[in-house]
């Protein structure tokens, strides 16, 4: 404890020196919520009475023992990996994860069928956001919110309408804005002859859930959009450019973009949109995840894209004006362990971004010295942040340094193996 305490000594020295604030970069890092996706412990599977295969062009791969088999469960692991999670957090539940006795189907959800949830995080001051279930359902197979049968269309609407109030429900009893991503698998294994009725009828459908939610208050829609999923290859209702163009011409405070780190082809970076995005937006939602190829969905890691991010939302001053949300599920590894490493992860990109002479950068910019800009920018990539971090987990008593895998390993002997 002593070396972690010198190191951090070391280390604050050493960004004063460039005028950096440590203890104001770790009061700002630590009180950034980040979202917790509770799909991560069960493998985006859910408690419905119903329960199927995983559908709608996302996939989990691997089988690892010990998965959360029902919400209990599901919050136990979360209690127990969030030990490990320093900083302000938010728990990030999907409609498929309500608890009822008997079946309840998507048209049916009600803010009852959370209350175990909402108790479970008022007890435990975290706020609470959430997700429409537009997959993994007998009705989600020929499209949702752009179905052609318009029975089919109704159902989800209607999904997406109740969606909207519980979301309502949850900020009126955690006290917190609850932010709902809005994603939709809807697409084509093929190209279609008409791609375009399919994207009038989801923005019908979105105009038609707002319209009739329009009372709901404290709430935060993000347009979540994809470039394609695995059995829709060809063709995404919700593109980039579809819900771009919905989200900026709803010009509401509430209806804002999703980007998502795995939606866009390999080579396009939700780091370089950002500054775009917010020339026309206040608040952008971001899923953090990690695509290796296409949209895989590994655990966040402390990649040079994940922190990228981060530093492009502090150089622009937009961290406060992004809700950070994470969003991946492997089930190749101890499930908690991975939430813990990918939520350390996204605040470690936040520290390292935090721990650097943002305004010295910007001034030597203005003053056309690119050189000093990129010595400046490359030094910082390998400042000791990590110094500054495992202080911050050993005031938090997160577990510095992999003391929390002997943690987890412990956990998975006396519980998870017991499953
Ligand atoms: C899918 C989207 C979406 C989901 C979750 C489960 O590609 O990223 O956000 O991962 O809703
Ligand atoms: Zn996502």
């Amino acid at each position: 404890m002593k070396n972690i305490e010198k190191g951090f000594e070391v280390a604050k020295e050493l960004y004063a020196h460039y005028g950096i604030d440590v203890e104001k970069a770790l009061e700002i890092c630590d009180s950034t919520p980040l979202s917790i996706h509770c799909w991560q412990g069960d493998d985006v599977t859910g408690f419905e009475k119903s329960a199927g295969a995983l559908t709608g062009g996302i996939q989990t791969t691997g089988n690892y023992p010990g998965k959360a088999r029902n919400a209990e469960e599901l919050r136990d692991d979360l209690d127990f990996a969030m030990k490990y999670i320093p900083g302000v957090k938010k728990i990030n539940l999907h409609a498929s994860y309500l608890e009822a006795d008997d079946f309840v189907d998507r048209n049916e959800i009600e803010p009852k069928h959370f209350e175990n949830w909402v108790k479970w995080a008022v007890e435990r001051k975290l706020g609470m956001d959430f997700n429409p279930t537009y997959f993994s359902h007998p009705k989600s197979d020929k499209g949702t919110l752009s179905a052609a049968d318009d029975k089919v269309r109704e159902f989800w609407i209607e999904h997406g309408i109740r969606c909207r109030k519980i979301g309502g429900y949850f900020a009126e009893k955690t006290g917190e804005t609850c932010v709902i991503n809005h994603w939709t698998p809807d697409g084509d294994k093929e190209f279609p002859v008409d791609t375009l009725s399919p994207r009038l009828r989801l923005k019908d459908s979105y105009d038609q859930i707002f319209e009739a939610t329009k009372d709901v208050k404290n709430v935060m829609d993000g347009i979540e959009s994809k470039v394609f999923g695995i059995g829709l290859e060809s063709y995404t209702v919700g593109s980039h450019e579809f819900c771009m163009g919905y989200v900026l011409s709803k010009k509401t405070d509430h209806i804002i973009m999703t980007l998502d780190t795995g939606h866009y082809h390999p080579t396009e970076m939700v780091s370089a949109k950002l500054s775009s995005v917010f020339a026309f937006t206040d608040k952008v939602l971001l899923h953090v995840s990690r695509p290796v190829r296409w949209d895989s969905d590994h655990v966040v890691a402390l990649d040079d894209e994940t922190k990228t991010i981060m530093e492009e939302l502090v150089r622009l001053d937009k961290l406060q004006d992004t809700y950070i949300a994470t969003d991946f599920f492997d089930a190749s590894i101890n499930r908690i362990a991975a939430w813990v490493i990918g939520l350390r992860n996204t605040r470690k990109a936040i520290l390292a971004a935090l721990l650097q002479p943002v305004g010295l950068m910007k001034e030597l910019e203005a003053k056309g010295d690119v050189t000093g800009r990129l010595a400046y920018t490359q030094e910082f990539k390998s400042a000791p942040f990590g110094l500054v971090w495992d202080y911050y987990c050993l005031k938090k008593n997160a577990g510095i340094g992999t003391e929390w895998l002997d943690a987890v390993r412990e956990y998975e002997a006396n519980i998870l193996s017991k499953r």
